[in-house]
């Protein structure tokens, strides 16, 4: 069954539980700079770049989100093209 619908709800849920993304907490860290789960801040543009450039690897999580809902959105599209 192709249900593209139940798919859409489910990226909607992983936006909902991951709002520190957009949170950008201005606590410690400058505004261009992306501070890591164990309070370090780096540049923002070292985010993302898989180089686990906050020793936790907190930088690189929020990326496997995007990939993850990135797949989540492929499966929805293969799973309609191949019925
Ligand atoms: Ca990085």
């Amino acid at each position: 069954m192709c249900r593209p619908a139940l798919t859409r709800l489910l990226l909607f849920h992983l936006l909902l539980i991951k709002p520190h993304i957009a949170k950008g907490s201005p606590k410690e860290c400058e505004e261009d700079q992306f501070q890591c789960r164990n309070e370090r801040c780096i540049p923002s543009i070292w985010k993302c770049d898989e180089d686990d450039d906050c020793s936790d690897n907190s930088d690189e999580e929020d990326c496997l989100q995007q990939v993850q809902m990135e797949l989540l959105v492929q499966v929805d599209i293969l799973s309609c093209n191949n019925v």
